[in-house]
């Protein structure tokens, strides 16, 4: 098998490159080794895809699927890694230096985007007939680097080399029509393999092409520019990923894109009905149901209708009733600048007959509201269109038959506040499925270590498919456990050592106590908490350099949005704080701050099994759920956090001695922010006032931006209306927990066990169980392995 395997690697490496693989580059090994993992699910590929498409399937739409690297799951899931290893080994090359030139495929912002990645991983793993649908984004997430401490974004042209993981099906594409232009859309298909199955689901990506390639009367009248304006404003709409995430902008590009891959999607699902089922629609949602990730995809509510009337001769009434049998719907947050509202006037501009369909929808949505006894006041609230803009949360709250949230306590804010309304007339439509991971990638492939021991004590590898069976293990272990563990996150914080010093040019003591957070640079997930206590950390050991505190590297990994200015203050305060602590010879034998520019899947990869403490830091009430969180459970780090999103259910998992909770709880907070005042905070809590004037007072340099001082402005300025994000009214809590949390970690065994704790209880956080949830109670799908001949 090693051998035969060997024997094809060698050969895809020779026609791709025309060399033999000893004189290959590193990159051209990569991607001769991805050929033999497509050539290898081939036929399984081929088959799944064919079993599914007969009987009933769930379709995953969403703008963002964050996938990351695809070689190593593969070779993982395959069983084929060693192999792979034995393969390259042969020609005197590392399998690890070879899956390190793959880029990530970042076609995602953050939590929502990997959420989707992980639930094809589940669904594939599970035998469930579920594919997802997306965007071809030639520019993924833009690429940071660092300049004097400031943001600056770079593209991302991620598939500029052959990348072939992914594979283009031409004679499968459709044209989008919008009444201005006319475009292909291209599928492109990735395959998600599961662990210890042959079936292979698939991820479906468009493009967008042109149907003219080039306009030679203008070209030829030397009119050069205008010869390519056509296929130019074509290409654009899916060139590059927005780049926020739980902000929505207006862009008429965006909305273009929206009902770009929604309307390609739907005339395939619709095709393939025909194929399979007949031409009679009425029966469509008995095979298809569709999940919408967030309102990014909801203008396929109005698209089915359209293709449903218009050109499959349906009436009103029966092309809704199959809409509203065939819509999910997925709320990932609760912040009102998320909610996507469009002017009516673009709907006009670009899809007239989607814009009818919209006012119709409208319409019979208050007819309906008049005729239940809803007073028109509530009504025109929750109305699809209303001051001539549509509300894309409205709409698919009112066509589905399944509203979500993601965390339980998300839930139940969304029940009692953001989607009230709609929870008061369809108490019934409401549900919570709190998210997962999977534990393949954020287990087995990035912390082998770990594995291995999970492996020993469980006496197999059952739990990579079923993460619960590590439950019966909470207790009764051989006292050597926790030794090993202890030696086992050592030697990934070395690695981690290794990794980020060539990264950064930091060098760390992996003695230290590793502190991470990592996550989208947003206010309300209060990176600037944490950077406060270091600066107070710091301060306190000038003041006391006898000061008893174990050493600390605290980690950060954040992108902030490009027009989010507040979110770059804060990046360039973290490395400006790193520049005072790692260059002050009295302090940075003792702490070292590490900004890991760029953070993305991979760089999470080796960051997350070397952390000790997560930081999950949010004000409460605010992250839906979060997902790393999960992860560092399962790699054995302890959540530093307040109870907001699923960390209320991680507690509730490890029990309060093994996790480290502090601050405003989400129902305190209300009658907090009521009499709040800042000022007082920074003139009566100990140290705060040393950190935010050091903000101005010449400590920090923020270049002349004058970032920092509006930093500070606004966490005083404005009475109980500053510090939106309560940062000062947390800020005593946070660091009494913070420092009793290192106190602790003294107690190498104590800690040991609080973490060996976490890991055991992490099942019902593997997305396998929120996926089957997902397929029992929603999606309505069952498993359906592909025979094996
Ligand atoms: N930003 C939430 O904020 C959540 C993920 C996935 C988010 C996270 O708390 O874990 O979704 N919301 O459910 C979002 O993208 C548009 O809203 C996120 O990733």
């Amino acid at each position: 098998m090693s051998q035969d395997f060997a024997a094809e690697v060698a050969a895809h490496v020779r026609a791709g490159s025309g060399r033999p693989v000893n004189a290959s580059t590193p990159m051209e090994v990569w991607q001769g080794l991805s050929r033999s993992v497509i050539d290898r699910v081939a036929d399984d590929w081929n088959r799944t895809t064919a079993t599914y498409k007969a009987g009933r399937m769930e379709h995953y739409l969403s703008a963002e699927f964050l996938m990351g690297r695809a070689l190593l799951n593969n070779l993982s899931n395959l069983g084929i890694e060693d192999d792979a290893r034995a393969a390259l080994a042969a020609h005197g090359l590392n399998l690890t230096d070879v899956l390190e030139q793959e880029p990530d495929a970042a076609l995602g912002n953050g939590g929502l985007g990997r959420l989707a990645a992980c639930f094809l991983d589940s669904c594939a793993t599970l035998d469930l007939p579920v594919d997802g649908y997306g965007i071809l984004y030639r520019y993924g997430l833009f690429r940071q680097v660092f300049s004097d401490g400031f943001q600056i974004e770079e593209p991302d042209s991620w598939m500029e080399d052959e990348y072939p993981f992914i594979i283009r099906r031409e004679e499968a594409r459709r044209v989008v029509h919008y009444a201005d232009l006319d475009v292909f859309a291209v599928p492109y298909d990735m395959p998600v393999t599961g662990y210890g199955t042959s079936n292979v689901n698939t991820l479906r990506l468009w493009k967008a092409e042109p149907i003219h390639e080039f306009d030679y009367d203008a070209f030829n009248s030397q009119r050069f520019t205008d010869a390519i304006v056509d296929r130019e404003r074509t290409m654009d709409i899916s060139r590059v990923l927005y780049p926020n995430d739980t902000t929505y902008e207006g862009k008429v590009l965006r909305v273009r894109q929206q009902y770009f891959f929604c309307s390609a999607t739907l005339q395939e699902l619709i095709d393939n009905y025909v194929e399979h089922h007949g031409a009679n629609l009425n029966g469509f949602a008995d095979f298809n149901a569709i999940q919408l990730n967030d309102t990014h995809p909801v203008l396929a509510i109005p698209e089915l209708m359209r293709l449903l009337m218009d050109e499959h001769g349906l009436g009103w009434d029966a092309a809704w009733a199959v809409v509203t049998r065939t819509f999910a719907y997925t709320n990932h947050t609760v912040l009102a600048e998320a909610l996507e509202t469009w002017e009516m006037s673009i709907f006009e501009q670009l899809f007239p007959r989607i814009a009818e369909i919209v006012r119709e929808i409208d319409r019979r949505f208050r007819e309906d509201m008049a005729s239940r006894g809803v007073d028109p006041e509530t009504a025109n609230y929750m109305a699809p269109v209303a001051d001539e803009r549509v509300r894309m949360a409205w709409i698919a709250c009112y066509a589905s038959y399944s509203i979500n949230g993601v965390a339980a306590l998300h839930t139940e804010i969304i029940k009692a506040d953001t989607l009230k309304p709609w929870h008061e007339l369809w108490p019934g439509k409401f549900n919570n499925k709190t998210n997962g991971v999977t534990p393949r990638r954020w287990l087995k492939q990035c912390n082998p270590r770990l594995a291995d021991l999970l492996d020993d004590v469980t006496g197999s590898d059952e739990w990579v498919r079923d993460l619960t069976v590590l439950a019966q293990h909470t207790d009764s272990v051989p006292e050597n456990v926790y030794e090993r563990l202890t030696e086992i996150k050592r030697a990934n914080k070395v690695d981690f050592a290794t990794w980020v010093a060539r990264r950064e040019g930091v060098e760390v003591d992996p003695e230290a106590i590793f502190d991470v957070q990592i996550k989208r640079l947003h206010e309300y997930k209060r990176q600037l908490l944490n950077a406060l206590y270091i600066l107070d950390l710091y301060f306190r050991l000038k003041e006391d350099p006898d000061l008893e505190t174990p050493k600390r590297v605290f980690i950060f990994g954040a992108k902030a949005a490009p027009g989010y200015v507040r979110a770059k203050a804060v990046i360039k305060l973290i490395n400006a704080i790193a520049d005072l602590v790692n260059n002050d010879e009295e302090v940075n034998s003792r702490v070292k701050v590490v900004f890991v520019h760029n953070y993305n899947v991979s760089p999470a990869e080796h960051i997350i099994p070397a952390a000790d403490v997560s930081e999950q830091i949010s004000m409460a009430g605010k992250e839906a759920s979060g997902t790393s969180n999960m992860k560092f459970m399962m790699n054995g780090a302890l959540t530093l956090g307040t109870l907001d999103g699923a960390n209320v259910e991680i507690l509730d998992a490890v029990g309060e001695d093994n996790a480290y909770i502090f601050g405003a709880t989400k129902d305190e907070l209300p009658s907090l922010r009521e009499n709040y005042d800042p000022t007082w905070y920074y003139q009566n809590v100990p140290g705060l006032a040393r950190v935010l004037d050091a903000l101005v007072d010449g400590t920090l340099d923020d270049n002349g931006s004058g970032w920092f001082a509006d930093l500070r402005r606004s966490l005083l300025d404005g009475g109980n209306q500053a510090d939106t994000y309560y940062v000062l009214g947390d800020f005593e809590s946070y660091r009494t927990t913070k420092d009793g949390m290192a106190a602790d970690y003294e107690d190498e065994k104590g800690w040991a066990r609080k973490a060996w704790v976490n890991i055991t209880r992490s099942g019902r956080f593997s997305s396998d169980r929120t996926i089957q949830d997902y397929a029992d109670n929603v999606w309505r799908v069952s498993a359906t392995p592909i025979r094996v001949e």
